[in-house]
């Protein structure tokens, strides 16, 4: 008997360092009519607010799933996560995987309930996710669908958020993240009153590798009058669609509403794979990407301005003709201040990479620096390998595509190389660089000695303005963008996840064909003309 007893404290011992082979499952159902104790669908706790936190309940390595019924189930409650898990053995809380729950989870804040997840505790994954679907609604919320702030390691992923602010408050954001190595991904976040999500906005952070404030991916948004994202220095962004589409009359707004749908406030992003596109303009509009680099924060923190890499990201009007107030720029980037940042650089902002984007139909110009001072000190850029067709259609054939302001850099610091430039149905093919303008790519090219390119892409499908339809993958026939990249270390995929190089040779543009059978020999490169 004593041995026996032994035994089994050795072998509870022994599995206390295995946290798979002692995680609970726990569960919650509105309906559960047995002991409310949470350790089965019978017994399920009915609220959100039974679940029990403490020492016996959920512990690290835990799963809680939520009943969603047969088809959906409503909850009129905030979920608050009260507990932390830990590094590798996360809480999880989950919709219902088993038969008679794995209907959709509601969570309707019948816009009376201020938050609807509120997780204040690190490593916890909050997962709507039911066979590779999205089975988590969270709606009718008066300030934030998601709210974890402060925290490491959270993940929220496959939620349907809508209906925040009531369509009207201006004080609302549907999700709002700080901290470091947090993840927002599968989800679809529409019809918020103001901002969509404000990710690691509290500052209190040096973050100075990518990826280490969090990743966003995956989501889909469109009808949010101001920022899609707003993010701080260490956020990464792929994958997802951002969808201006605007409805001025269930969503008005509020005064000085201005959509970007990425306003950065510092350096240090990764930008890829994303379909930036914007219609229906009126009502708020300033950039596709806004990468606005602040020196210091306003608690004195300095930020990390530099590193910056947007590539294989389609960025799209559907109304290139638009003539409204608005100014909707494609990247934007924009030098903020002068403060010595946490590099200690003054006008020094260093590491931008653009390469492999397509863009086209902007009436505005579609990558342009903004506010540049004088002796300003861009470094190591490179705009490489991207399509601009129909730019700047504002200002017909004076349209630009790239401009880059005036300040104390050569062609060496800022290359632009293997790009096409073409005007298309209404636009311009020029770059503005060191305040002179080049209005075709053959006379940037005679000037510094670069291999840009003035043909016409042959896209699969593209009409000037017409969105439906739209394919910008190359025909397998393209003669201009098809094998005429540049080679490049960062991109070795394309925005189909195709490899990168295909036939030996990078395309121009966001998609590397797959299929064309011909091999077409690389252009010349690093040819300098003085
Ligand atoms: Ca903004
Ligand atoms: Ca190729």
């Amino acid at each position: 008997m004593k041995k026996l007893k032994m035994l089994m404290w050795f072998l509870l011992i022994g599995f206390a360092g295995y946290s798979d082979a002692n995680a609970a499952s726990w569960y919650v159902d509105k309906d559960a009519t047995g002991s409310n104790i949470g350790t089965s669908w019978a017994n399920a706790w009915t609220s959100f607010s039974s679940i029990n936190w403490g020492g016996d309940g959920v512990a690290p390595g835990d799963t809680v799933y939520i009943s969603g019924g047969p088809t959906s189930k409503t909850y009129n409650a905030t979920l608050t996560v009260g507990k932390s898990g830990s590094a590798g053995n996360p809480i999880a809380i989950r919709t219902g995987q088993d038969t008679g729950h794995t209907g959709t989870v509601i969570i309707d804040g019948q816009n009376s309930l201020i938050y609807g997840i509120n997780v204040p505790y690190s490593y916890v994954t909050v997962s709507g996710e039911y066979n590779g679907s999205i089975n988590l609604e969270v709606k009718n919320i008066v300030e934030n669908a998601i709210r974890s702030r402060g925290v490491t390691g959270n993940k929220f992923l496959y939620m349907n958020i809508h209906d925040i602010g009531n369509r009207t408050s201006c004080s609302s954001y549907a999700v709002t993240i700080s901290g470091r190595l947090n993840e927002l991904a599968y989800s679809y976040i529409h019809d918020v009153s103001r901002e969509g999500s404000v990710l690691d906005h509290d500052t209190t952070l040096a973050l100075s590798g990518f990826g280490e404030a969090g990743s966003y991916h995956h989501n889909t948004t469109e009808n949010i009058p101001e920022d899609h994202i707003m993010i701080n220095q260490g956020w990464d962004v792929y994958n997802n669609t951002f969808d201006q589409y605007r409805n001025s009359t269930t969503v008005p707004g509020c005064a000085g509403s201005y959509t970007d749908l990425i306003h950065s406030l510092g350096g240090t992003h990764r930008v890829y794979n994303n379909n930036f596109l914007i219609r229906n303009v009126e009502g708020g509009g300033n950039a596709m990407v806004f990468m606005e680099v602040f020196g210091v924060w306003g608690n004195g923190r300095p930020v990390y301005r530099s590193n910056i890499q947007i590539y294989n990201n389609l960025f799209h009007h559907t109304d290139p003709n638009y003539s409204g107030s608005r100014n909707i720029q494609g990247v934007m980037l924009k030098w903020h201040d002068s403060n010595a940042d946490a590099y200690g650089y003054t006008n020094t902002w260093d590491n931008v990479y653009v390469y492999n984007n397509t863009f086209v139909d902007h009436p505005y110009g579609p990558l342009l620096t903004n506010n540049f001072p004088a002796g300003m000190q861009p470094r190591h850029w490179e705009i490489k390998n991207n399509i601009f067709v129909n730019s700047g259609t504002r200002s017909g054939a004076s349209g630009n595509a790239i401009v880059i302001e005036n300040g104390n850099y050569s062609a060496s610091d800022v290359v632009i190389n293997g790009n096409v430039i073409n005007a298309g149905a209404a636009g311009g093919a020029g770059i503005s660089f060191r305040g002179s303008r080049y209005a075709t790519p053959a006379a940037y090219n005679s000037a510094f000695g670069r291999n840009n390119r003035g043909c016409m892409p042959s896209f699969i499908s593209y009409s000037p303005g017409t969105y439906a339809g739209r394919n910008l993958r190359l025909q397998p026939s393209d003669s201009c963008a098809l094998n005429f990249g540049l080679p490049l270390n960062l991109v070795d995929s394309d925005l189909d996840g195709i490899s990168r190089p295909k036939f030996d040779v990078w395309d121009i543009g966001a998609y590397e064909s797959p299929t064309v059978d011909q091999k077409i020999p690389m252009p010349p490169t690093g040819i300098e003309i003085k």
